[in-house]
């Protein structure tokens, strides 16, 4: 009999004070279009670094040992020759994802020294080489969804929105200090995301 299937993915945690401001940013947006913009839970917004799928349950003990060593599961001195939280990190941008469909509203990441895609790299290397993770051809874009679009039903309203200029994001710097892999249960309400495994970067 086949094992039972859960859903995974791997993300940067942001600072509370990150997540608050992404919070106070888009309010006005969501208080203007509330029937097209569901907003992703405060306490839940993150970056996606690798999106694994549907895996079996069984695996998701290695996988986080593999999450957790590739992303800070660093000795002194480093595996990866990298240890301590990901410097260099701001919020840029707003943007709609993908750029034609609009399907999320999310904010860019500065990642000025590279680090977070070389931490992404680290994490993805290691989930491929497990077999979990099967690399994206398209190259890392570091963003944080803060809504999803309702687009059934509504899809000119929805074209029409992500035609329209978005506020400016406050350019908040700041240093990433963990990395989770998450459980996402999917449901009526939204998905909600369950902490299986964490390395703390600090
Ligand atoms: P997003 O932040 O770009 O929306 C949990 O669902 C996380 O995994 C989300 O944050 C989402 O990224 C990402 N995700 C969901 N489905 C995905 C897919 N098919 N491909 C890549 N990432 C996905």
């Amino acid at each position: 009999m086949a094992g039972e299937r859960i859903r995974l993915f791997a993300a940067l945690d942001l600072p509370e004070e990150v997540r608050g401001a992404l919070v106070r940013w888009r309010a006005p947006l969501l208080a203007a279009e509330p029937r097209l913009l569901r907003p992703v839970a405060s306490d839940a917004l993150h970056v996606t670094l690798c999106f694994l799928g549907q895996v079996d349950a069984a695996e998701a003990g290695a996988i986080g040992a593999a999450v957790v060593a590739s992303a800070g599961g660093d000795a002194p001195g480093g595996l990866a020759g990298e240890p301590g939280p990901v410097p260099g990190l701001a919020l840029a941008d707003a943007l709609w994802l993908p750029r034609r469909a609009a399907r999320v509203l999310a904010v860019e990441l500065v990642d000025a020294g590279g680090a977070l895609a070389r931490l992404q790299a680290r994490v993805a290397g290691a989930l491929t080489a497990g077999g979990w993770f099967e690399p994206e051809a398209r190259p890392f874009l570091p963003h944080v969804t803060v809504a999803r679009v309702r687009a059934r039903g509504n899809e000119r309203a929805a074209r029409e929105l992500a035609a329209a200029p978005l506020p400016g994001v406050p350019s908040l710097a700041f240093d990433g200090a963990a990395v989770t892999l998450y459980r996402s249960h999917l449901g009526g309400g939204g998905a909600r995301y369950e902490p299986l495994a964490r390395a703390d970067l600090r």
